[in-house]
Formats: structure tokens, sequence, C-alpha cells
């Protein structure tokens, strides 16, 4: 569909995705309310967060007497609080917390599950540098009652919807219910997510590649060799490529899916499962990315197939525009080899 010249919220575009599926019980349009609220919060919060020393808000209280929380444990409770009573999930996850997030006792149990990153890349909150909220919905797969740790641990394709929000010089949501990838803008005037991009596809081939090369010493070889061919010089092929690096990763990705190119988190000699979990920040970007066209490994599997064995678990993670991505697979595999 498209809505050439019409301001479309949020709220009205999930009504109208909701309405394409027969039989659809509104439980989607439930959940995708209520985050967009938590997502306000933590925006308003984040926007303010350079204010807080002036506004002498930094020590131990706030004005209304509480603890002044770290932006990123601020973040989780706010989504927790905004989905615990909606009725729509049986239990939650998020990067913050070990253990599965139980819905309270008195609350509805809903047939989905929610797992979230709150606040990824708040270390870099301090220099004004876009930070990011990532989060996944699954279809549960106990009968009944509360969620168990078995709901949370599927597989990525198992995933009925995804998205992140980017906190940067605007707003912005992007989502996917498997249907495309849509974008929407901030208008905090108004306080309404509008939509600003409209199935968005990724370039199958781009120029940017994006990795922190400070961990080059500790880099496989055909991470290595990857690199190294970006670097070369070969107008036939584009490159080289050019390096973006933020450092946060929604940033870094929201910047791939827009303009193409590959954005990397290798396993190294340190670290051979990287520094990214699976659950909280491959699985809901590799989902988006998927539906827009692009690709996402771990350097031998589809993030996507990887069966999760626990809720923390990291993984390495390639990802961006098809072409490019495949042809880091054949470096990384030894397929390829430098010329
Ligand atoms: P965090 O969950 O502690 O915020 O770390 C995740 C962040 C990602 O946003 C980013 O891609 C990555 O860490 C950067 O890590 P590094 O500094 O090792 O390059
Ligand atoms: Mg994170």
């Amino acid at each position: 569909m498209k809505h050439h010249g019409k301001v479309i919220t949020i709220e009205r575009h999930i009504i109208e995705e909701e309405r394409k599926h027969p039989g659809a019980s509104g439980d989607f349009s439930g959940i995708l309310r209520d985050l967009t609220l938590a997502f306000k919060v933590i925006h308003r919060e984040v926007s303010k967060a350079g204010l807080v020393n002036i506004l002498g808000m930094a020590g131990r209280q706030n004005v209304h007497g509480e603890e002044v929380k770290k932006m990123d444990v601020f973040a989780d409770e706010k989504i927790y609080q905004a989905m615990d009573h909606g009725g729509h999930l049986c239990v939650m996850a998020s990067e913050e917390n070990e253990d599965v997030l139980q819905i309270p006792d008195q609350y509805p149990k809903g047939k989905y599950v929610l797992l979230y990153d709150p606040l990824d890349g708040s270390s870099n909150i301090d220099a004004n540098v876009s930070i990011g909220t990532i989060f996944s919905v699954y279809r549960r797969v106990t009968p009944s009652g509360h969620g168990t740790m078995q709901d949370c641990l599927q597989p990525g394709y198992k995933q009925v919807a995804a998205g992140y929000v980017v906190y940067g010089s605007s707003t912005m949501l992007v989502y996917s219910t498997g249907d495309g990838v849509h974008g929407f803008t901030l208008d905090p005037s108004i306080g309404e997510f509008l939509l600003s991009h409209e199935d968005i596809r990724i370039p199958k081939r781009g120029k940017i590649y994006s990795v922190n090369e400070g961990n080059y010493r500790w880099w496989y070889d055909g991470m290595k060799k990857y690199v190294k061919y970006l670097q070369q010089e070969d107008k036939a092929t584009n490159r080289p490529f050019s390096g973006r690096y933020i450092g946060s990763m929604i940033a870094d990705l929201h910047r791939t899916l827009l303009y193409g190119g590959i954005f990397m988190y290798p396993g190294d000699e340190r670290h051979p499962n990287g520094k990214l979990r699976l659950m909280y920040e491959a699985n809901p970007t590799a989902f988006i990315v998927e539906q827009a066209g692009g690709r996402a490994t771990n350097g031998k599997d589809r993030i996507l197939d990887v069966v999760p064995t626990s809720l923390h678990a990291r993984t390495p993670l390639f990802i961006g525009s098809d072409e490019d991505v495949a042809e880091c697979e054949e470096f990384l595999q030894g397929k390829r080899q430098l010329t």
C-alpha cells in the first residue's frame, strides 16, 4: 500500500497491517502500541540526558526524592512497566536481566513473548552519540499460564515481529511483522511516530564497511583478508569501501540498512563468539535486514536458523547488503583468497 500525501501514524499503520491478516486478534497492535509509549518516555529522558548536570539531578536523588537511575536501567524498567499488564504477553526477557521476567500474578497472560535490549550502546550517551532500543516478539510455545525459558529460547526465524528505535538526530522506529520494513520518525511536538520510510529495501551492494578495527590483531585469517580486500582499489567492484564505525550497533545498523554495505562484529582469538547477543541484538536485526532484502550470518550459518541454548549467548555477526555479506562469508570460510 502506498501512502502518498497522507500522514500515517504508527497506530494507523499497525491497524492497517493487521487488517491484511483476517482473524488477527488485535494482540499485536496492542503490543506495538504499548511499546511505543515506552519508547516515547525513553526518548524524552535520553534527549535531556545532557541537562542532568545543569539541572542538578546528577546527585544521588532527583527532585522527587528518587534515586537517579542509570539510563539503561531506567529504559529497562519503562519497557517492562509498559508491557506487564496488557494481557498480550506471557513472559519477557531483557539484556539487562539474567533470568526471564515474569508477568505479575494479578495480570492476564497472553500468547506472545517479548525480548528486548532496552538501551544498546548506552556507554555512548555522554558523548551525545546515537543509542538504540531493540525488540523481538515471538509466539509462545507453552500452552498457558506463566511463560518459561522455553518460550524465550526460540530460533530467530520464529520471530513474528522485530524492530528497533534509534535515538539520534531524530528518533526513529523501524519495525517489521514479516511483511517488509517500515520506518517512522517521532514528531516530538505531537508525540507521534509518523511514517517516513515506507517499505525500506537495503541496496544489494554497498560501499561502506563497519567494524571495530582496533581488534585486527586478534582477528582470524579470513576476516583479515576480507577487510584488506575491501581496502584494495578496484573500480569495477567499487573498492575501496569507506569505513564507518559509530560503536553503537543500532546507529551502525540503521545506516547499513539505508545506505547498504556491511556491519561486522566478528569472533576473534580473544572472544570466539564476539560481543553481541544472539537473542537481543543479532536476531531482531537479522529479521529486519532479511525483510529488507539483506543477509545476516554468523560466518557459518544464517543467524535466524541458529537454535539458541542460552538467553544471553553471544554470536559473531556479519549483516547488511546481500552481496557484501555473501562475499564476506566466502572469505571467512576460506573459499576466497586475496589476489
Ligand atoms: P552494550 O550492550 O554494552 O551497549 O554493547 C553493545 C555495543 C553495540 O552497540 C556496539 O556495536 C558494540 O557494543 C561496540 O563494541 P566495541 O566497543 O567492542 O566495538
Ligand atoms: Mg546491547
